[in-house]
């Protein structure tokens, strides 16, 4: 059955501090499950559309507790694959009163071992839309072939893809992250990065000219986002800004995943781009106002928001 969305990429178990705002003296942890992708995904799935996620598991517990937290979210996760490696983990603290820091356990992880061959073209055929992150180039040289891959399938079988540059200084150098998205940056849908991240990749963090390059590089929408400023966009040559709704921001991480998951649902649902960029923001900020990243993605159905979010 055709699904609304094909995503792909690496989930994470997180591991978060529940009694300090350190990972050096915290004792207690909570355990949830999140990544770049999963998170467009289940975004996708809160408004009532169909995603279907593929990621490689390991054939261990976290695996198999994290496969029944996708799944209970109404994501189609029925052809992940389970590999003899462990299950990709990120320890941090909630940053209530301390700054964020996030160690990932993931190098040499079981999603680190996808490849293009996992892609096949049946996923992308049977999808409306196909989002890829730089996340999942970074995890591996395979990894970053299967990002190119879809990309490239996705162009030629004419369906629609995302790309956010979401570049992970952990993972890799700047210049390693410049060298392998760039060429990745361009004929998509929507392409999305933030500040720094365009700086990195395209050498420039002047909005008007990046977005403009982005868009005669074949991005048709291509946004910047800066946390809960003005994010700036440019829509086939057109910029523009929209101010993202006030909230009072308890936990950034995610958000970012739920402005991408609420703009491509509005889009999927027929809204013109700036609505369905307004119903990101509105999403990204939601998610930005509640702990956890998938514990403010708003409800709706057909892609669009209920008015009670
Ligand atoms: O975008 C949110 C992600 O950063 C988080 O869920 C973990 O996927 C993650 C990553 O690689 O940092």
């Amino acid at each position: 059955m055709k699904v609304d969305l094909f995503t792909f990429g690496e989930s994470l178990s997180v591991f978060i501090t529940t009694d300090s705002d350190s990972v050096l003296t915290g004792k207690f942890y909570e355990r949830v499950t999140a990544g770049a992708e999963v998170n467009v995904a289940v975004a996708l799935a809160r408004l009532g559309l169909k995603s279907k996620y593929f990621s490689r598991f390991g054939q261990d517990q976290l695996g198999e507790v994290m496969i029944k937290d996708i799944a209970a979210e109404g994501v189609d996760i029925s052809t992940v694959k389970r590999v003899p490696f462990f299950t990709g983990a990120m320890v941090r603290n909630p940053g209530k009163d301390a700054p964020v820091e996030t160690t990932y356990l993931r190098k040499g992880s079981a999603a680190s071992t996808i490849e293009a061959s996992d892609i096949s073209d049946e996923f992308i055929t049977n999808a409306r839309w196909v989002h890829t992150t730089g996340i999942t180039c970074a995890i591996s040289e395979s990894g970053a072939a299967a990002v190119a891959h879809a990309l490239a399938r996705a162009k030629a079988l004419g369906v629609k893809s995302s790309f956010d540059l979401n570049l992970r200084r952990k993972l890799w150098s700047d210049e390693q992250a410049a060298k392998v998205l760039k060429p990745l940056a361009k004929d998509v849908e929507f392409l999305i990065g933030g500040e720094s991240e365009y700086e990195v990749v395209f050498g420039s963090k002047d909005a008007k000219s990046v977005l403009k390059d982005a868009n005669d590089r074949g991005c048709k929408i291509a946004v910047m986002t800066n946390g809960d400023q003005p994010l700036r966009y440019s829509i086939n040559g057109e910029f523009g800004q929209i101010l993202p709704p006030k909230v009072v921001a308890v936990d950034p991480v995610g958000s970012g995943d739920a402005f991408t998951g609420g703009t491509i649902a509005g889009l999927l649902s027929g809204m013109d781009e700036l609505t369905a960029l307004r119903q990101g923001s509105r999403s990204g900020a939601r998610v930005a106002s509640m702990f956890g990243d998938w514990t403010g993605l708003p409800t709706g159905s057909g892609g669009v928001i209920n008015e009670d979010n």
